[in-house]
This record gives structure tokens, sequence and C-alpha cells, in this order.
């Protein structure tokens, strides 16, 4: 899960974490902030949404610790804008595509089954994987348990929500305690996210414990250790809890026809209107003009509901998107997340990027391209910049003094023409 689900989480649930006396997040908690609030937090397992009793959470928290990067990680997301071309550019860069069909061509057996038994399609199973945990085990070091607690304990639930499961963060850190009290996790291998997501899908607890499941026949739901299982939980909650319809694609992209363009065009507002949804077929009568796909697995329902989404208003591209986009939406509530899953499922089924180009005279680098720029950053003496491929803070900082040195203004922020612009002799 991307740090900026939390965020987003945290904004949509705004009554709901109304916290009269949440913690500021300037300074970190002290350890008696920290014990005091997990002590207040075993006096309310009652308002949990599954049972849990004060002394298995007692039992199992006393070994939690305060987890400063949780906050770090808050502060961070909260800061620093970030743009559609340049997350697209790198979480569906070449790279992550030819990595995504080596694990069609070695696990293809494992996915067809999947795909057969949940109706989801084995692309958007692996592009997901991909862009949670770039095809790996590991999406995080932080304890669980600490990242979850600390979470709780930051954001502290309102005095109101007495009611069962009432508090979302109060119930990730109970979930995280079950997981640990039922044996269904290992606590050494336990880690994750800042937000308390983990394993190779990243599941938060509270949703793992919905919607886990074993695809390996070994009858353990294991999203750490087996890719079958974190594939068929994958799956499972796309079809559960979101209701995939197989055959729909997430998007068609349209060109929107000429009368209605001065509705979407608007300082790079984003505009999506799920209320609007008819057919495809009344959308196409009204002048709206399918793009080509140029690859990629063929739709199988002709004529599926859709509505308009501009994710940067017009000029942008511009697309229909289908219920499948709203499923989506509800595994991981971010727009950009499920257009990044889309269109990584849509390169690694051998179709192409879109049609219509960003509104940008600078598109985004992939992750190759920022290591390399990352690479000459640390020549010019940025011995801070690790070449990892991705655009951090620290990487940000030392690009705006490489504008500074060179009298140019300030910019956080590169793309194809800064990067070649600024690595220039
Ligand atoms: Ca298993």
């Amino acid at each position: 899960m991307p740090f900026r689900r939390l965020i987003t989480t945290l904004l949509a649930c705004a009554p709901c974490l109304a916290f009269a006396q949440a913690p500021s997040l300037d300074e970190p908690l002290a350890p008696e902030q920290f014990s005091s609030c997990v002590q207040g937090l075993a006096q309310q397992t009652d308002r949990s949404g599954r049972p849990l009793s004060r002394a298995d959470f007692e039992r199992i928290a006393a070994n939690a610790r305060y987890e400063d990067r949780v906050r770090q990680s808050m502060l961070v997301q909260a800061g620093e804008p970030t743009f559609w071309w340049d997350e697209l550019a790198a979480t569906t860069d070449d790279d992550r595509v030819q990595q995504g069909r080596a694990i069609l061509a070695r696990a293809g057996d494992v996915l067809a089954r999947i795909e057969a038994q949940y109706g989801v399609p084995r692309e958007i199973i692996v592009a997901i994987y991909g862009i949670e945990t770039n095809y790996g085990p590991a999406g995080g070091r932080i304890p669980v348990l600490d990242a979850t607690l600390t979470l709780a304990c930051l954001r502290p639930c309102p005095e109101s929500a007495t009611a069962p499961g009432s508090c979302m963060s109060r119930e990730r850190a109970f979930a995280a305690v079950r997981l640990l009290r039922d044996q269904r996790v290992r606590p050494e291998t336990f880690q994750g996210s800042w937000a308390g997501a983990f394993g190779r899908t990243q599941f938060v607890p509270d949703t793992f414990e919905l919607v886990a499941v074993d695809g390996d026949g070994d009858g353990i739901a294991d999203i750490v250790n087996s890719e079958a299982d974190a594939w068929a939980s994958t799956a499972n909650h796309l079809r559960q809890r979101g209701g995939w319809r197989l055959g729909e694609p997430v998007y068609i992209e349209v060109e929107v026809p000429q009368a209605q363009r001065a509705s979407f065009a608007a300082k790079g507002d984003s505009h999506r209107l799920p209320s609007a949804a008819r057919k495809l077929s009344e959308w196409v009568a009204e002048g709206w003009r399918v793009l080509p796909a140029e690859g990629g697995r063929p739709a199988t329902v002709a004529d599926p509901e859709v509505y308009p989404f501009l994710p940067v208003g017009l000029p942008g591209p511009a697309f229909l998107v289908s219920r499948n986009f709203d499923t989506v939406l509800r595994y991981n509530r971010s727009e950009r997340y499920v257009m990044e899953v889309a269109l990584l499922a849509h390169k690694i089924a051998g179709g192409r990027d879109f049609a219509t180009p960003w509104p940008t005279d600078d598109p985004g680098l992939t992750r190759a391209q920022v290591r390399e720029l990352q690479q000459w950053l640390q020549q010019r003496g940025h011995a801070q910049v690790t070449p990892d491929g991705v655009m951090g803070r620290l990487t940000r900082d030392a690009i705006e003094k490489e504008f500074v040195a060179r009298g140019l203004p300030p910019g956080r922020r590169a793309g194809q023409r800064t990067m070649r612009e600024l690595m220039q002799p």
C-alpha cells in the first residue's frame, strides 16, 4: 500500500478522526505518552470490531515500541506535491513491465488457476504485486505491531467512537494484535510500511483478517512467504469487496467531443463523474471517440457502463472508466493508484502507454533514469543521495541545490528535459 493511501483514508475519514487530543506531529511522542496511550487502548478492547480480550492485548502490546518513522512519514506525505506524469513514468516503466511479464511466464499456471477461481485477470494481480512491493516479499521493515500502535496513538479515536470497529486507527492496531495472538503471522516477519501494510501485496491487518486466503493449498494464508497466497488474497479482495467484473476494462481512453471540452478545461483539476455512468455506446453516440488501445488484453464486455475520468482536466488524457475502476479504488483509495495498476497491467499484456500526452513539456523519469540522475548528483558531491531510483526528499533537495548553483530558479522536480539540462557538462 503506497503511503498516500493512508493520508487519503484519514482525510476521507475526517469526522471519525475529529480527535480533540491528537498529539502534534512536530515532535516525537515521549515514551511515557506512548505507554499511557497503549494503556488507554487496553481499556478499549470492548470497542474492537472482532473479539479481543484485554489480557491478550496487554500481553502482546507489551512487546510494542513507539516507531517515529510513522510520524516522519506522515509529515513527508503531507508535504510533497507530486505529478501524475512522474508517478506513472516510474510505476509503469519498462523494467516493471518486463518483470511482470517474467512472472506471467514463470507462474502462468498458478495465476491462471487464480484467475479462473476469482474471475480477476492475472495481469491486474501481477500489476498490483509490482506496484505494491516491486514483485518482492518486502514492503517495508517496520514491525507492524509498532507501526499500527504508533499510528493509533498519533491519530487517536474521539471519545464518541465507542461502537465496535468504529475507529480505523484503533481497529488496525487491534487487528495486528489478533494476528499475533492467533499466530496467523510470525512475529519476526510481521514487518511492513509505516501505515501497517505488510506482505507481498501489502494488506493492512484489518483487511488481511477479512480477505486473506490460502492460494497454494497448504491451508494457511501467508502473504509474506507465498506468492500464490498473496495473489489469491488480492484477487479475493477485488472480487469479494470490490465486485470485480470480468471482461470489463478499467479504463477506455477517449477524446472528449468539442462541444463538451470547455467544461473540463480548468486549472488542471481532476474530474471524476461516477454519477454520470451509462453505457459506452451512449457516450459514443454523443460524440465521445474511443482511442485505439494499442494491444493489451481485449475487453470481452462490449458495452460496459462507464463514466468520465479526466485526471488533470484538459488538456490531458481523458478516460471513460468502468466499475472495475471503483473496484481497484476500494483496494486503495487513490485514483492515481488505480490508473497505475491498470496501465501497468495493460502494458504487461502487451499494450502501450496512453495515446494522449500529459500537459507538460518535461515528461517524467523512469526509475533507471532517476538512478542515473542520482549517480550524477552523487558525483556532484551530494553524498547523501542514494541511487535507488526513488525520487525522495534527499534527491529533491540535491536537485534544488543544483538548480540554484546554475543560477536557475529553485525547483525540486526533474523530468526528461530538466534532467538533460542539469547533466549538461
Ligand atoms: Ca498458503
